[in-house]
């Protein structure tokens, strides 16, 4: 989602256009919301930003060659905003027939040349508004290419209206709004509590380590303005591939746990491998090592899944000390592979302790490898990355034991820099519009805390 997709959906919810509570529709269901985008005509900035959209609809569609006409009334704003900001020839249809005259139900038509119709409207329910105005295009024999619309809130596409597109679907809506209730506040309330120290940029961080996988992952997170690691955690690897394919290009490292993976395949590793190239993102393998290290190299390097063959990063609980790291150090290939110390957790009841975490610290200072942690703050200098799991934006936990903050509670507050999503994206309606959403909350969260 952009930022202009972004603003509407805002100015929808600032105007009272959208309400909460117990409703009875138009073709008489009941709902648990109500929306009315009437009082959006108020301001002409948000029609012309709608046009907007509706200009990168049609162009995205391919659509040419066409009059524009807004359905009655609520359409007629923005088809008319439309027809003068793209000098777009419009007609207009009327909701009751003229009583003198040429009785015409549509104006506009006396030696018009085109054919081609888009009607514009602001809310689809059932479409039986645009079912019922079909009948008086077909009478002058325009052909009727499509409707836009600005919100789709259909329960179900039951298919008998064709192509209709609409900028923006009901649950975009439902997911902003949570966004806004859980964060808008808490933002306020963070950046006033926040203290004056002012953060570096991430390139302004490039070259505070050797480590070419700490300068790396900086420089990707500044050109792909994302600092977005996903976690699929999901048992099979060809939906990961599949996923992978389409939110790549958006994130800087996918998590993945192959022990949990039931399909697992080396070939289909080494696509991901290519992918991961293609689309630019590193691949962290979440096995944190914790043995004895003659067992470490044997997890590490060979098994089934021969980690050392395609994860870029892998992580370490130092638990039995750092004889792992040790090992890992030698046998890493610098030039893109790199290590992570769990140093906090974000699940309830971890045994981690202040003295634990600093000793994690100490030992990542130590070897060469170590990129960054995995920790719930910043907990040491501008030379480490700080991985953030545990971050979701609508719930507080998952019922287990896992706990969830706000991507501007990590990246604001807490000064860490990659925020890991797993089940509030992976376990959404829709793991493309999640992915952006998260994305731009951590990167908006991110510039926001460079303010200072
Ligand atoms: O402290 C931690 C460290 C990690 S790596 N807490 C975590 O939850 N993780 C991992 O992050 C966990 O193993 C899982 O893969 C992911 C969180 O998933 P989510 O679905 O709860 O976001």
């Amino acid at each position: 989602m952009d930022s202009r997709q972004h603003y509407i959906l805002q100015r929808i919810i600032e105007l009272n256009c959208f309400k909460e509570g117990k409703f009875t529709l138009k073709n008489g269901s009941e709902s648990n919301y109500y929306i009315n985008l009437r009082n959006l005509i108020r301001e002409p900035e948000v029609i012309k930003v709608i046009c907007e959209l509706i200009y990168d609809k049609i162009n995205f569609l391919s659509w040419k060659d066409f009059v524009i006409c807004g359905l009655p009334y609520a359409g007629i704003p923005y088809a008319q905003g439309y027809s003068i900001l793209y000098n777009t020839p419009s007609v207009f249809l009327r909701k009751e027939q003229k009583k003198h005259g040429m009785n015409n139900m549509i104006d506009g038509l006396e030696g018009l040349d085109k054919k081609k119709v888009l009607l514009i409207d602001d809310v689809i329910t059932s479409g039986s508004s645009i079912q019922e105005s079909l009948v008086h295009f077909e009478k002058e024999k325009l052909e009727v290419i499509g409707t836009i619309v600005i919100m789709d809130r259909r329960i179900e596409n039951t298919g008998l209206i064709e192509n209709v597109n609409s900028l923006f679907k009901l649950e975009d809506l439902l997911q902003y709004n949570s966004y806004r209730k859980a964060n808008l506040l808490q933002e306020t309330q963070l950046l006033s509590s926040k203290t004056e120290e002012s953060r570096k940029s991430y390139g302004e961080r490039v070259g505070l380590s050797n480590n070419k996988m700490f300068n790396f992952l900086l420089n990707l997170m500044e050109e792909k303005k994302s600092n977005l690691a996903v976690s699929l955690d999901y048992t099979s690897l060809k939906q990961i591939y599949k996923i992978l394919s389409v939110i790549g290009e958006h994130i800087v490292i996918v998590k993945l746990h192959m022990d949990i993976i039931e399909d697992f395949d080396m070939d289909l590793c080494s696509q991901i491998v290519k992918l991961s190239k293609d689309l630019k993102f590193v691949i962290f393998e979440d096995r944190k090592f914790s043995e004895i290290g003659s067992i470490f190299q044997k997890q590490y390097q060979g098994g089934m899944y021969r980690i050392s063959e395609w994860a870029n990063l892998v992580n370490f609980h130092l638990i039995s000390g750092d004889s792992n790291i040790q090992l890992f150090d030698k046998i890493y290939n610098p030039e893109d592979q790199a290590g992570l110390l769990v140093a906090q957790m974000s699940n309830k009841g971890n045994l981690f302790s202040k003295d634990y975490t600093n000793q994690v610290i100490e030992i990542g200072k130590r070897f060469a490898s170590v990129c960054g942690f995995i920790s719930q703050e910043k907990i040491a200098g501008d030379g480490f990355l700080y991985l953030t799991p545990g971050i979701g934006i609508a719930k507080e936990g998952d019922n287990l034991d896992q706990q969830y903050k706000s991507p501007q509670q990590a990246l604001i507050v807490d000064g860490t820099d990659i925020i890991i999503v797993g089940r509030n994206i992976t376990q959404s309606k829709s793991i493309i519009k999640s992915t952006l959403l998260y994305k731009e909350l951590g990167w908006s969260s991110y510039l926001l805390s460079l303010r200072r």
